[in-house]
């Protein structure tokens, strides 16, 4: 527990730097080391080889930061040396020296390359700001910070953590809805990355403003920060999600398309929109009731005039196979007689101003109060006012406002928190505030339905938001450029331990273009989260609103992607296990090809680590792809291209640029309407021939529910072998029943006519094989021609499901 936090004694002209100063004293601890400068103290823990956290304080003794980290420390082998003018501190990833004149530190990595070094400012303060100064390496990228605007590389920019509503953001704008103080560094000697672990305002400048240094800091609290080295880019990112939680693996019905609206109402809307889904055979599991649900946009309510009878409206819905999710605000209006007013006030569950009186901000409800989610008593009673929502069979929640917003954006600093116990202001409350309500909302629904699997929306979050939420980019514009600028968000937010994240296709505020809209429906089918949402007083926005053609477009995208299930299904599992991201920047596993960051092509990424995604604007009929080292197929044709290559390819509106690496494979099931809606029993596998191995976990359970979690799932390994020309099978895993009574294995890029299985010769079936439909020909006019992909005589096998390990040999 903390004690107090008294400032230590020195000068304190609050108005100059104040540097740590020379190491007075220091003393071995059982896993690392602490010690002090007559000005601060430090503390260095060694949490696993590739993580040492380092601590700096003004202070007596050290905050505790109890939100995001969940990992316990590793015992950890290290060795500590000590010579005249540092204290050197190795483990078998990293080494690290400490200068006892300065306390400045650098670290290495196990073969002595420099990965990252204090400059000679090293760690300071200026009044309670705190900041660690760093050198900048040659030709360094930064990646990462989550949910911030701007380039791939983030060199030459300054970015501010401070969880802001901002609606209808510029393409540059920053702070936006949540903070994420992690980036990752990548220069020619190696690569790192740094989690500053402080909810206070914070901010990383990457050399924007000066030639010296690039600098993170916080507005008040201690230099918190953990330094991660791993050997690739991708263990970075689950040493920082082991450290910080991954995703729960999530419904799957969460993985299909998801149709939103600010707001559908009355109930006989939100039928018709149901309906329309099934009638034009749109795939689609989810639709959402935005604040219009509400009686006066009071939470825990439903209008009874537009909402006569929700319980039976959801159960209705769920005959058609459609999931509810409803929004939640955390501004409670303060009317007397208002129940969840009156419990807040008896039970103190409501943030207050330091002199004990309820602080009140204006949002939809007018005049409200503020749960003060960082207290678990508030967490509690919410999840368990929820029962309003779950009893009327409501599947999943999206917490909006959760920075939070009010009217005026800008809450005042005084105004108190819990914090877990140990009371703090809004200046260090407000970046957790949305993540602790997100987290409630996840408790709540486990509360309610302990047997199913929570699903979660958040639009404001930190550091760990991912093991209680999906994460969506909030109020975007219905621009090009916003599209495209939402891409780098999910891919920055998956870089940032936040794999199920994404945008609202069509863009929220303003009207997209047709071509717009098709774009945005193909792309988003490539977003782990995939949901369509609009701005209240715009033209419809539902995938038919905008003619025919864009209907065409949108299906053939909402089928693949329904098509391509068992690959998201097993990539989801495989990230709730190890964090990497689902859509993955290719700075990830081609950090090293310089192409990649710029601008032409720092929005391309590889979506369920198989699927090469070059977004493009919709006004484009051609563009260029950098493809990285490897070998690239066009998903349509199967044209082949070898990596690293800059290719131009065509991309009429019903073709987006997507490429399957070579030596990878997918797995597809047959078209349905919903996730839940059985499929034909015969799983699709795709291989692709490629000079480098693969192993793919094929994955299955319920859909739903824990089961899997005591034996009742299916796990199989899939690995190719492009030496021994082969592909394993592995023994399935697991107490469920596989939902595949057939395999048939598709064989792209191959030239083989027979395989051999069990020392028998096979040979291959042959079928004309398209991942996307015809398009009616509306027009006869020729710019309305849309060129049409299928790949020709596609050789594939027919196996029955075994379940006993096998080889495919001879792939040729
Ligand atoms: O609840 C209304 C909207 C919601 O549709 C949107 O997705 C959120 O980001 N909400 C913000 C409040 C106001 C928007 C102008």
């Amino acid at each position: 527990m903390t004690s107090s936090h008294s400032p230590r004694s020195f000068s304190r002209n609050s108005a100059r730097h104040r540097g740590f100063g020379a190491v007075s004293s220091w003393q071995a601890l059982p896993d690392g080391l602490e010690g002090e400068s007559p000005a601060a103290r430090f503390r260095i823990r060694v949490l696993e080889d590739g993580i040492i956290r380092v601590q700096a304080s003004i202070h007596d003794s050290f905050e505790s930061n109890p939100y995001s980290v969940v990992a316990q420390a590793k015992k950890t082998a290290f060795t500590l040396t000590q010579n005249s003018t540092q204290l050197v501190l190795t483990t078998s990833l990293l080494r690290l020296e400490i200068s006892l004149e300065s306390f400045t530190l650098a670290f290495f990595d196990q073969a002595g390359n420099l990965l990252n070094q204090d400059d000679s400012l090293g760690i300071a303060w200026l009044g309670t700001e705190v900041t660690a100064y760093k050198q900048v390496q040659a030709q360094e990228k930064f990646i990462g910070l989550g949910e911030k605007t701007g380039n791939l590389d983030r060199a030459g920019r300054a970015f501010t953590n401070w969880n802001t509503d901002y609606f209808a953001y510029g393409v540059g704008d920053d702070p936006l809805y949540m903070s994420i103080p992690f980036y990752i560094g990548i220069h020619a000697q190696g690569h790192y990355g740094i989690f500053f672990d402080n909810t206070h305002k914070t901010v990383f400048n990457f050399g924007a403003s000066n030639n010296r240094f690039v600098y993170f800091s916080a507005e008040d609290g201690d230099m918190d920060y953990y330094f991660i080295h791993q050997p690739s880019v991708g263990e970075i990112i689950s040493s920082y999600t082991r450290l910080t939680g991954r995703m729960q693996l999530p419904p799957k019905w969460a993985l299909g398309f998801q149709q939103c609206r600010y707001s559908y109402y009355p109930d006989s809307e939100v039928y018709t929109l149901a309906q329309t889904f099934r009638d034009k055979r749109m795939p689609a599991d989810v639709i959402y009731l935005d604040i219009h649900h509400m009686e006066q946009y009071k939470v825990f309510t439903f209008d009874g005039e537009k909402f006569k009878d929700p319980k039976a409206m959801i159960a209705r819905l769920k005959e058609k196979g459609f999931k509810v999710v409803v929004i939640m605000d955390p501004g409670i209006k303060t009317e007397t007689g208002y129940l969840p007013y009156e419990e807040g006030l008896e039970q103190d569950l409501l943030v207050r101003y330091p002199d004990g009186k309820i602080y009140e901000g204006q949002v939809w409800p007018g005049w409200c109060a503020f749960p003060d989610f960082t207290k678990p008593e508030t967490r509690n009673w919410w999840a368990q006012k929820m029962a309003f929502y779950t009893e009327a069979g409501v599947d999943g929640f999206w917490t909006d406002m959760n920075e939070p917003a009010s009217w005026g954006q800008f809450t005042p600093n005084l105004i108190e928190f819990d914090y877990e116990g140990e009371k703090a202001s809004h200046r260090k409350a407000r970046n957790i505030y949305g993540m602790q309500m997100a987290r409630s909302a996840q408790e709540g629904a486990l509360l309610q339905n302990p047997e199913k699997r929570p699903f979660v929306l958040t639009r404001a979050g930190f550091s760990g938001i991912q093991r209680y939420a999906a994460a969506w980019t909030g109020d975007n514009v219905a621009s090009e450029e916003h599209m495209l600028a939402g891409i780098r968000l999910v891919n920055s937010l998956g870089i940032s331990g936040v794999s199920f994240a994404g945008y609202d296709v069509g863009g929220f505020a303003g009207e997209a273009s047709k071509s717009l809209f098709a774009r945005w429906m193909s792309i988003g089918a490539f977003a782990p989260f995939y949901r369509a949402h609009s701005m209240i007083n715009s033209n419809d926005a539902e995938p038919w609103a905008f003619g025919e053609e864009v209907e065409e477009i949108s299906r053939n995208y909402m089928k693949l992607r329904y098509r391509l299930l068992p690959t998201l299904y097993s990539k989801f599992y495989g990230s709730s296990l190890t964090g990497l991201p689902i859509s993955e920047s290719l700075a990830v596993q081609f950090s090293d090809e310089p192409q990649i960051y710029l601008s032409a092509y720092q929005n391309q990424y590889l979506f369920c680590a198989s699927l090469l995604v070059a977004p493009v604007e919709s006004t484009k009929s051609i563009t260029k792809v950098y493809l990285p080292k490897g070998e690239w197929y066009y998903l349509f044709s199967d044209q082949k291209h070898t990596g690293p290559q800059t290719i131009y390819q065509d991309c009429p509106l019903n073709y987006l640029p997507v490429y399957v690496k070579g030596g990878q494979l997918l797995t597809c099931q047959s078209e349905v309407e919903h996730s839940g809606q059985a499929h034909d029993g015969i799983l699709r596998i795709h291989l692709y021939k490629g000079s480098t191995p693969s192993e793919f976990i094929h994955y299955e359970d319920e859909g739903e529910g824990f089961g899997y979690q005591s034996g009742m799932y299916l796990r199989r390994k899939i690995g190719y072998d492009p030496v021994s020309e082969s592909l394993h099978f592995g023994p399935v895993e697991g107490d469920y029943a596989s939902d595949y009574g057939q395999i048939r294995l598709y064989l792209h890029g191959f030239g083989c006519q027979s395989v051999e299985l069990a020392g028998k010769s096979i040979k291959l079936s042959k079928e004309n094989y398209a991942f996307l439909g015809k398009l009616t020909e509306f027009d006869p006019l020729p710019e309305m021609d849309h060129p049409y992909f299928e790949i020709e005589n596609l050789p594939y096998l027919e196996l029955a499901h075994l379940p006993e390990s096998f080889v495919i040999k001879g792939l040729k």
